[in-house]
C-alpha cells in the first residue's frame, strides 16, 4: 500500500532517532510529491538512513559545497570528489600514463611524465601517491595549486588548478624514498618532501653494515615559484637527517610559522636481515619506547643555505647534519611509540602525534619547545642533535584507544584522530585557547565512532587550515570487507563521509564511497567556491604548458597544411566538430613527423580525442587546446586517426587516413 508522504511523516521518521528538529517546508512546497516514507519502509531504511540520505543527496544539476582531492595511492593519480554527495568528478593523471586525458601518449604531457624519470633515463610509469596538499596563502587553502608525492621513487608533482592538469614532475636527485610530503608552508614558500626509508645520499651503493655512517635521510624544501607555477629547483634545498625514517611532517603556522614537525619510526637504526639472524624489521624498529619528533627551523635553514653553509650535491644545496644540529636548525623530542602522524593545530600552538603502538596521542606545546631550546643545556643524540626532554615539551596526553594515527580539526575546538586497530574515529577536546569553544573538559575523549575498517587518514573540511569549517569529515579506510558487493579477493578501499557539524552531540556515518582503484592515503577538502577552474582554455591555440598561445597553433582551418623538408614532415591540423583538416596525410616510411593539432572549439565540454592506431598515440584536445606530437614513421601501411570523444552526431565520421609509403 502506498501512502503520500507528508513533511510531518518525514519529521516523525527523523524524530525516531532522536536527532534534529523536523525539516520545515519551504514556502509553497507543501507535501512532498513522492511517497518517500513508503519507499523508505519498503527498502527497510531507518530514520538514521533517511537522515543520511537527505544530508548527502544532490538533485541533478546541484553542485557540491566542497571538493575533496584524494591521493590515488599506487595507481599514481589524484581523485576529485564532491562533498557531501561523494560523486567522483574526475581523476587527474600524475605519475602514470592515462588515456582518457591523453596523458603520456605522445604529446607534451609525455615530457611532463618523463621529467620524473631516473637520472640514467630509466622510465618510471607509476607512482605511489600518498599526500596531496593544496597551496596556501596565510595558512588558508587558496585553490591555485595541488602538490602530491610519490613514495616509491621520491618524486614531487605540481598540478595547476586552473585546468586540473599536472605541469611538473621532479625526481629528487638525492633520495629514493619519501613520505612526509607534499606539505606546504603557510604561504607555499616551500613544498616540503619529507623522507622515509634511508639510503646513502644519491642512493649510491653502500653495504647495509655501514648503515649508521653512510645511510641518511633528507628533507627537501622545494622552492615554489607561484608566478611560474613551477618548483624552482635552483632555489630549493635539503637538510641531511639521521637515518631514523622520518614519516609524516606538518608545517608550523602563526606562532610556529617557520618551523616544521616530523615524526620518525626507526631511531633503533634497525636494518632488517632476518635471514642473517637479526630481528625482522617490524621487531627491530619497535624496540624503543620512544622515537624522535623532529623539530626543524626551516627559516633558519634557508638563511644558512643562503650564507653558503650548504654543499651542492647532484645539483641541489644540502645542509649537512652537523651544521643543522649545531646551528639551531634541528631538535628532537621523544615521542611514544613508533608513531604515525604529526599534525599542527589550526592556531599553530600545538603539535599532535599519534602513538600507533601507544593508546595516546601526545600533544606538544610549541611554546614549551621554545622555552626548552632557550634554556639550553640539552643532551644530544649520537648524531649530535639536541634532545628536548618529553616532559619539558609535553602539554598533554589523551588516551584514545588502539592504533592512533592521524589527526584533523574542526571549528569547535575538537580534534579527530583515526584509530587503526580499533577501526574508529575518536573525537576529543583541545585545551588552551580552544577550551572555551566546547562544553567538555580540555584534553578528553568525547566520542568514538566505528568506521569500516582499518582506517588510515581522515580529512575534514578545510581541516588543515588556520580556520577549519567542521561540518564534514571523511574517514579513509583500508579495508571494506563486507560493505559492498563482492568483486573478488581484491576489494575496494572505503571512504566514509561523517557528519561532524549538524548533529551537535555525536558524529555519524552518512555515506560509503568505494574506491576501486589505488589505495588513497590522504586527502584534503576545500570550499568549492575557492576553485576557479576554466571552462575552456582562454584563447584558441592555447598551450597548457606554456600557458600562452602556441606558436604552432592553427587558428583557422584554411591555414591547415603539410610541409616537407627533407625527411621531416610537419603537419598543422585543425580539429572541430566533426572533422580533422587535413583528412589525408601521405608520407614515406622513415619520415620524422611533427604533428601540431589545434582544437578550434569555444564550447565548454567540446573535447575531441586524437587516436593514431598502431602508433601508441592518443591525445585529448580540450576546447581551445593546442598540442604537438613528434614521432618517426617506422611502420609502413595504411593507418587511421580518429576522434575518441563522441562529440557530435557525425563523430563516427571524424577521422582521417595516415598513409605511410614503404
Ligand atoms: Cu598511509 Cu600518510 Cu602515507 Cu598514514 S600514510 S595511513
Ligand atoms: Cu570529435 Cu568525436
Amino acid at each position: 500500500m502506498k501512502r503520500r508522504l507528508s513533511l510531518a511523516l518525514v519529521a516523525t521518521l527523523l524524530a525516531g532517532c532522536g536527532q534534529q528538529a523536523a525539516p520545515t517546508a519551504a514556502p509553497g512546497t507543501g507535501a512532498l510529491p513522492v511517497d518517500a516514507a513508503a519507499v523508505a519502509a519498503e527498502r527497510g531504511l531507518t530514520a538514521d538512513d533517511v537522515y543520511a540520505a537527505v544530508s548527502t543527496y544532490q538533485p541533478s544539476g546541484r553542485m557540491d559545497d566542497y571538493i575533496l582531492f584524494s591521493s590515488g595511492g599506487q595507481a599514481g593519480q589524484v581523485f576529485v570528489i564532491g562533498v557531501p554527495s561523494m560523486r567522483i568528478l574526475r581523476t587527474i593523471a600524475v605519475f602514470a600514463p592515462e588515456p582518457w586525458q591523453g596523458y603520456g601518449f605522445g604529446d607534451e604531457t609525455t615530457e611532463v611524465l618523463r621529467g620524473g624519470d631516473m637520472p640514467d633515463g630509466t622510465e618510471l610509469n607509476w607512482g605511489d601517491t600518498h599526500h596531496p596538499n593544496l597551496s596556501e596563502t596565510n595558512g588558508e587553502y587558496d585553490g591555485e595549486f595541488l602538490f602530491i608525492n610519490d613514495k616509491a621513487n621520491a618524486r614531487l608533482a605540481v598540478i595547476d588548478l586552473r585546468d586540473f592538469e599536472t605541469k611538473q614532475i621532479i625526481k629528487n636527485p638525492n633520495s629514493l624514498s619519501d613520505h612526509g610530503g607534499s606539505f606546504v608552508t603557510p604561504n607555499t614558500e616551500y613544498v616540503v618532501e619529507g623522507p622515509q626509508y634511508a639510503t646513502p645520499i644519491g642512493w649510491e651503493y653502500a653495504p647495509v653494515e655501514e648503515y649508521n655512517d653512510k645511510y641518511r635521510d633528507l628533507i627537501t624544501f622545494w622552492k615554489f615559484d607561484r608566478v611560474a607555477g613551477r618548483v624552482d629547483e635552483g632555489q630549493s634545498f635539503q637538510i641531511e637527517l639521521p637515518p631514523y625514517w622520518q614519516d609524516l611532517c606538518d608545517a608550523g603556522k602563526a606562532v610556529s610559522d617557520g618551523w616544521m614537525f616530523c615524526n620518525s619510526i626507526n631511531t633503533e637504526l634497525a636494518t632488517g636481515g632476518v635471514e642473517d639472524g637479526n630481528p625482522p624489521f617490524e621487531a627491530g624498529t619497535t624496540q624503543n619506547d620512544t622515537d624522535y619528533l623532529h623539530v626543524i627551523n626551516w627559516k633558519k635553514a634557508a638563511e644558512l643555505v643562503a650564507a653558503g653553509k650548504a654543499e651542492d650535491i647532484n645539483g641541489i644545496q644540502v645542509l649537512p647534519l652537523d651544521v643543522a644540529a649545531s646551528e639551531g636548525v634541528l631538535y628532537f623530542v621523544p615521542e611514544p611509540k613508533s608513531p604515525h602522524g604529526s599534525d599542527v593545530t589550526p592556531n599553530g600552538a600545538y603539535i599532535v602525534v599519534g602513538g600507533k603502538l601507544d593508546p595516546h596521542v601526545t600533544i606538544y606545546s610549541f611554546e614549551k619547545i621554545q622555552t626548552a631550546i632557550a634554556s639550553g643545556g640539552l643532551e644530544t643524540d649520537p648524531y649530535g642533535v639536541p634532545v628536548i626532554p618529553l616532559d619539558a615539551a609535553k602539554e598533554a596526553q589523551v588516551e584514545l584507544g588502539l592504533g592512533p594515527l592521524h589527526t584533523v580539526y574542526d571549528d569547535q575546538g575538537y580534534a579527530y584522530t583515526t584509530l587503526f586497530l580499533d577501526s574508529a574515529v575518536a573525537r576529543w577536546t583541545l585545551g588552551g585557547e580552544y577550551a572555551d569553544k566546547h562544553p567538555e573538559e580540555p584534553w578528553t575523549l568525547v566520542q568514538k565512532l566505528p568506521v569500516q575498517y582499518n582506517v588510515g587518514h581522515l580529512t575534514a573540511a578545510e581541516g588543515d587550515t588556520m580556520s577549519p569549517d567542521g561540518k564534514y569529515l571523511v574517514a579513509m579506510s583500508k579495508w571494506s570487507i563486507d560493505r559492498f558487493n563482492n568483486v573478488g579477493p581484491l576489494k575496494p578501499q572505503n571512504f566514509q563521509l561523517i557528519d561532524i557539524g549538524n548533529t551537535g552531540e555525536h558524529m555519524r556515518v552518512l555515506y560509503d564511497l568505494p574506491i576501486g582503484i589505488g589505495e588513497p592515503h590522504y586527502a584534503q577538502i576545500i570550499k568549492a567556491d575557492k576553485l576557479k577552474a576554466l571552462e575552456v582554455y582562454p584563447e584558441v591555440g592555447w598551450n597548457p604548458d606554456t600557458w600562452s598561445v602556441d606558436p604552432n597553433a592553427v587558428l583557422d582551418a584554411k591555414d591547415a597544411r603539410v610541409e616537407r623538408n627533407g625527411n621531416n614532415v610537419e603537419i598543422w591540423m585543425t580539429v572541430i566538430r566533426s572533422h580533422f583538416t587535413p583528412e589525408r596525410i601521405e608520407i614515406n616510411q622513415g619520415d620524422h613527423v611533427i604533428w601540431h593539432l589545434t582544437n578550434l572549439e569555444r564550447t565548454p565540454d567540446a573535447t575531441h580525442g586524437f587516436a593514431l592506431g598502431g602508433y601508441n598515440i592518443n591525445l585529448s584536445l580540450e576546447p581551445g587546446e593546442a598540442r604537438t606530437v613528434e614521432f618517426d614513421a617506422t611502420q609502413p601501411g595504411t593507418f587511421i586517426y580518429y576522434c575518441t570523444e563522441f562529440c557530435s552526431a557525425l563523430h563516427l565520421e571524424m577521422l582521417g587516413y595516415f598513409l605511410v609509403k614503404p
